[in-house]
């Protein structure tokens, strides 16, 4: 497996060479983020950014993400426009090195939490979601506070300047149900994998965070059936899951650990985020470090998973607490995304020594 570390580019505050620093860590997760959603990634841009981390003496052969245009998940007469688009960047991040993209096809808003800095009982700060807050949410009212600048939401892409945007949007997605919005990913799966194939990139799509719909938008990747669903649409070694096991393992119902393993079993899984999260109740969960024993999933189980069936793709820590005072984007930390990375690295190593151990005897 290749241990990775998400960074922001040259507007993170963590530097590549601190991220050099966390043992075992060898690869970079990163994306061009100036660049607005639909358009082409520059080649020159690429090679950049990856000239960067080299330089660092780091890999970066993983993007996260290369975010889908709204208008191909509304299936709109204009997606074909993006998906070309699309087909181009990835030729362009291919020929820079880049071997597994992610994305995911969440409507309107990427992963959301209603409280950036909750306070553990340690006395660190993690993320949380409270779907009862987010049910009496009129979006219309979560714009408008949002316009204030006074609320605790993370809406990841949610620049100031695209609010207004926010409500043509909603207007748009009033007709697409499931199924629609099934249709299109399928449609735009068929515009990229083909080119994907040709380019040898594995495209990795996440897990909507959390798994079930918010604001009456519809979700789709948040199940197992779902998701055995998606990879089977578009039959190609290139058509597979940037598998969370946060995003998904929010709503208990979803055996993590088996997921990970029919998934792996099946090739499919091409990216792991593994973090862990506490379960309070259905609807309400909080992030923990990725070490906790009273959390809700089994890192050691999601990681012999992935070991057992020899899997050999890019692995990230991923949301971590903010701990040692440190301030920062939340979730997005050095200190406890490095010391997650490190138990995972640590769980690894057991179970390959372990495993190499039985099979000497
Ligand atoms: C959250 C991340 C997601 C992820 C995208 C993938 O921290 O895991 O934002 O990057 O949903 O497209």
């Amino acid at each position: 497996m290749l241990m990775s570390f998400r960074w922001y580019g040259s507007i993170d505050y963590i530097p590549l060479s601190h991220i050099k620093q966390i043992p075992g860590m060898r690869n970079v997760v990163s994306a061009l983020y100036s660049i607005p959603v639909g358009e082409v990634w520059p080649y020159e841009d690429i090679v950049e950014i990856k000239k960067q981390i080299e330089e660092a003496g780091l890999l970066f052969k993983t993007v996260e993400s290369v975010n889908v245009h709204e208008d191909i998940k509304l299936g709109l007469p204009t997606r074909d426009r993006y998906i070309e688009n699309y087909c181009i960047t990835l030729k362009n991040l291919a020929k820079a090195g880049v071997n597994v993209v992610c994305y995911n096809f969440m409507p309107v808003f990427d992963w959301i939490r209603t409280d950036l800095a909750k306070v553990l009982p340690d006395g660190s700060t993690a993320m949380s979601y409270d779907e009862k807050i987010i049910r009496d949410l009129d979006p219309y009212v979560l714009v408008a506070k949002m316009e204030e600048g006074s609320n605790g939401f993370e809406m990841p892409g949610w620049e100031k300047e695209r609010f207004s945007e926010i409500k043509r949007l909603f207007e748009l997605y009033k007709d697409i149900d499931e199924e629609k919005l099934f249709a299109n990913l399928k449609y735009f799966l068929e515009g990229i994998i083909p080119t994907a194939e040709e380019c040898g990139i594995k495209m990795a799509i996440h897990p909507d965070d959390p798994p079930w719909s918010i604001f009456g938008l519809p979700r789709i990747v948040i199940s197992r059936e779902n998701l055995e669903r998606i990879v089977k649409v578009v039959a190609s070694p290139c058509n597979g899951l940037a598998l969370c096991s946060g995003s998904l393992g929010s709503n208990a119902r979803n055996d993590i650990v088996e997921i990970f393993r029919y998934f792996a079993k099946m090739g499919k899984i091409h990216f792991a985020h593994v973090r862990n999260i506490k379960i309070e109740e259905p609807g309400v969960f909080h992030e923990t470090a990725h070490k906790s024993d009273d959390s809700s999933l089994d890192m050691f189980g999601i990681m012999k998973a992935l070991h057992e069936t020899g899997y050999d793709g890019p692995i990230r820590p991923d949301h971590g607490r903010m701990i040692w005072g440190e301030q920062g984007r939340p979730g997005y930390g050095l200190y406890d995304r490095a010391l997650g990375a490190v138990y995972l690295s640590g769980l690894w190593d057991a179970i390959e020594r372990y495993s190499q151990e039985g099979k000497n005897k």
